[in-house]
């Protein structure tokens, strides 16, 4: 349960960590689950197997599907193929966290993403903000919650944030020219842009975001964020759940990788998408745990 100097934190600067949520045991079984999953590989479940919606090296790869000099591993939804990240979606201190961020009592999970930045040789997952790279959902509100099972520092590409960011706009086009910045010494350096006047953080002032494994940490789906790289002998590997409220529409016009679930009319509410969206939190209480998931 968040602390109302904990939410207005979050307001006035677009991100909040929510403190531990996950015991080491938990984060052992998560980091079990995904080890087991890396060494499947992208190209490793076989036909009719539970699989995650994308598994690939962002950092754009090398040849032949097979990962670039600097990896950044994106897998999304590795709920659909790990019970144990199925569970995760449903965690009250998350789901709870969510509500009190935005407001809502009803919530459903947009999607997950592991970013798993190996030891030595991770990327950079470049300046961004979600919500303009979610076109078909809107508005342009969803809350993540990010959770690392390693500790995410500066050494090992923990994410960078930019206080007030959130209340600025869709502004992906200026981060788009910030997309040399990939390095821990000159991630920070963002330059050329003027928050809108009168804003309530009118400054830019990209902040290193460091976060203990099983920590969470809540980002506004507008806040500008990223990770450089890891050049440090840990690995980084976290996920973030996107969550959407019960204002989320479809919005057909966009396109998405989640897209290909979606069988709805223009406008209509994501609510009704289907069970690739499970409904996690229903008139303010956390539920929904599926049979398989009860123990
Ligand atoms: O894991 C990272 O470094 C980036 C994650 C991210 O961009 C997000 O959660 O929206």
């Amino acid at each position: 349960m968040l602390n109302q100097a904990q939410i207005a934190q979050f307001h006035r600067e677009g991100f909040l960590n929510g403190g531990p949520v996950l015991s080491e045991e938990e984060v052992g079984e998560l980091r079990d689950s995904l080890e087991a999953i890396m060494a499947k590989g992208p190209g490793g479940f076989g036909p009719g197997e539970p699989r995650p919606v994308l598994f690939r090296d962002l950092s754009g790869g090398g040849p032949e599907g097979k990962p670039g000099p600097t990896p950044v591993w994106q897998i999304v939804n590795i709920w659909e193929a790990a019970p144990t990240f199925e569970r995760l979606l449903y965690h009250p201190a998350i789901t709870k966290g969510i509500s009190q961020l935005t407001g809502h009592l009803d919530l459903q999970v947009w999607h997950d993403q592991i970013q798993y930045k190996p030891a030595d040789q991770g990327g950079t997952t470049r300046w961004h903000q979600d919500a303009p790279l979610w076109p078909i959902i809107r508005p342009m509100t969803p809350v993540s919650a990010w959770i690392p099972f390693d500790d995410a520092d500066e050494e090992n590409g923990c994410m960078w944030m930019v206080p007030g960011s959130h209340n600025w706009g869709n502004q992906i086009e200026y981060l788009r020219t910030q997309g040399h910045l990939t390095q821990r010494e000159e991630f920070g350096s963002l330059e050329g842009f003027a928050p809108p006047a009168g804003a309530e953080i009118a400054v830019v002032e990209a902040r290193p975001w460091p976060v203990k494994k099983g920590e969470v940490s809540f980002h506004h789906s507008l806040t500008w964020h990223g990770s450089p790289a890891n050049r440090s002998p840990r690995p980084r590997r976290a996920i973030a759940i996107h969550y959407m409220t019960g204002e989320a529409r479809y919005d057909a016009k966009g396109e998405h990788p989640m897209k290909q679930f979606v069988t709805l009319k223009d406008g209509a509410p994501m609510a009704q998408a289907g069970p690739h969206f499970p409904q996690v939190f229903q008139q303010g209480q956390p539920g929904g745990l599926p049979g398989h998931l009860r123990n």
